[in-house]
């Protein structure tokens, strides 16, 4: 890191951990701004705080407020980023503007992942990635390329459908992004653990997943490192039903014009509203699932010689 580059502000909670080479686990927040409705957003992000806490590492929840890059936020930040109305959205490439402007933003992956680095965080945990969405749009999410650019292992619940799931896993390839499953044979696809797709690496103990971060470090990789963790078999969604009701969803987008960062926001929020709360049952469930292996994962590497 340059020295011109920003220290993001930081909770004393977060500072400290970070001093002392505790782990500690990023989590993003336009899943609070954009991702869930008011007030679920807010209790759900300070729940997750609460689980990543409970398996030992300490949680920094990303934003930029009024212009600042933090990493950890007070309960009354989360909350205004779950209620406030004029929050935008920020991907790693609006962050400048979004400085200069002294705007209040939920980051995104890609932009969680900038500020988690930034703060010298390399442990993320999310619901879903952005990735290449269906069609021939060439709508390709900012998350991909980060992933490719910047060494943050991000934890997901695998590739919601209302992606194109094969393609952004070749395109994961493309960008040489190390993919690993967590203790399954099948790729996951965020609201079922099912996709019909292959898992590719499969890792059944966390401490293995970061041993194979540690490997990729030590062969030179600089890339981050995707996570996929299959929802809870108890939480998962019927995988037909869910699908039908994506297909709907992405019609309704194409028809009412949605494009660009307002794509993915608007199909969220018409599936929490169609599915009657079942859809943000299934993600609040598998938000938790995550934040959970990420501390773990980050535990693990904390110790002594396993991270270089
Ligand atoms: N997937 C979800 N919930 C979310 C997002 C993705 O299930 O809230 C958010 C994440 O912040 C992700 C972003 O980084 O959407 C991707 O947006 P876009 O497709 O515009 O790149
Ligand atoms: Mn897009």
């Amino acid at each position: 890191m340059t020295t011109s580059m920003i220290q993001p502000q930081m909770t004393d909670e977060v500072a400290m951990a970070i001093a002392q080479g505790r782990p500690v686990v990023a989590l993003e927040s336009t899943i609070i701004s954009h991702g869930m409705p008011w007030p679920r957003n807010a209790e759900v992000a300070l729940a997750v705080e609460q689980a990543v806490r409970d398996e030992g590492a300490v949680p920094a929840t990303i934003a930029v407020i009024d212009g600042i890059c933090c990493a950890g936020l007070s309960p009354a930040q989360v909350e205004r980023l779950g209620r406030d109305t004029d929050v935008v959205k920020a991907a790693s490439r609006d962050l400048g503007a979004c400085l200069v402007r002294g705007q209040t933003a939920g980051t995104t992956v890609s932009a969680t992942m900038r500020i988690a680095a930034l703060a010298g965080i390399d442990v993320f945990a999310t619901g879903g990635v952005g990735g290449v969405h269906r069609g021939e749009g060439m709508d390709i999410s900012a998350d991909l390329t980060e992933l490719s650019v910047t060494d943050v292992l991000v934890v997901c619940a695998g590739v919601k459908s209302i992606l194109d799931i094969p393609r952004t896993l070749e395109m994961l390839e493309t960008l040489r992004v190390p993919v690993v499953t967590y203790g399954a044979n099948e790729f996951p696809a965020f609201y079922t653990p099912h996709s019909g797709i292959d898992a590719g690496e499969r890792f059944d103990d966390p401490a293995q997943i970061a041993a194979a971060r540690s490997a990729n470090r030590r062969v030179g990789m600089t890339t981050g490192m995707l996570v996929a963790n299959p929802i809870p078999a108890a939480d998962a969604l019927d995988a037909q039903e869910i699908g039908a009701t994506i297909e709907a969803s992405l019609a309704a987008a194409e028809a009412q014009g949605i494009t660009g960062k307002d794509v993915t926001p608007f199909l969220l929020g018409r599936l929490n509203e169609v599915t009657d709360g079942t859809a943000l049952a299934a993600n609040i469930a598998l938000v938790l699932n995550n934040a959970r292996l990420a501390a773990r994962i980050a535990v693990a590497g904390a110790n002594p010689g396993v991270w270089a």
